[in-house]
């Protein structure tokens, strides 16, 4: 069996149920044979990035275990949006859930379809806020995940609810 590699992945939803559409998509991942469930950030409403005409988001980042390779946890996680009636319209418009791989160990992936770490994590308060809860020393583009989330602007971002039963790391 391959090695276990911890992995970060990014949540987010601006359609239909928010909160249930991520708290879903967890289980879906705690379910999977393969992925085990470490920890799990806050849930925040986060205001639109990006396309600002678009309702507010609720983000939350997760770390997972897993044996699968970067490419088999891509296609795990378009089979969780899939699953939860993800379809796909304007990049970056709303959408009922999205499911990102930002980091898989300190691996640098860029694939057709595939770039690990995601793109502009850094730039997102969206996705270190949440990120920060559970990796806050990870180093990322020169930085900590903490010292990121120190310079970015986090203003209109909330912390709406801890997700439940999971392990929740959160300095709150
Ligand atoms: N893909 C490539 N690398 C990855 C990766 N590391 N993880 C490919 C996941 N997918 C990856 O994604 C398009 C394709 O990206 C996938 O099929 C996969 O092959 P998508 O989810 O269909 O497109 P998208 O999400 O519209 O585009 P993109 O660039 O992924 O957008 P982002 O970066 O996800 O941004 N504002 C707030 N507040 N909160 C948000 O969550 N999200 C977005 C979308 C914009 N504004 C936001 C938020
Ligand atoms: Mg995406």
């Amino acid at each position: 069996m391959a090695e276990k590699v911890v992995a970060a992945l990014g949540l987010g939803s601006n359609m239909g149920d928010r909160k249930n559409q991520i708290c879903m998509a967890l289980d879906s991942l705690a379910m999977h044979p393969h992925i085990s469930v470490s920890a799990v950030s806050a849930l925040y409403e986060t205001p639109p990035w990006g396309k600002a005409d678009q309702p507010a988001f609720l983000n939350a980042a997760v770390l997972i275990e897993t044996d699968l390779a970067p490419r088999t946890l891509l296609e795990a996680a378009l089979g969780i949006e899939r699953s939860l009636g993800r379809v796909r319209g304007e990049l970056w418009g709303p959408r009922t859930i999205d499911l990102d791989i930002l980091l898989y160990g300190a691996a640098e992936v860029d694939e057709p379809g595939l770039t690990i770490p995601h793109p502009r994590i850094h730039e997102r308060a969206f996705v270190i806020r949440p990120l920060a809860d559970i990796l806050p020393g990870t180093e990322i583009a020169g930085q900590t995940v903490a010292a990121w989330l120190a310079v970015l602007d986090v203003s209109g971002i909330e912390t709406a609810a801890a997700v439940g039963w999971y392990p929740v790391n959160h300095p709150d």
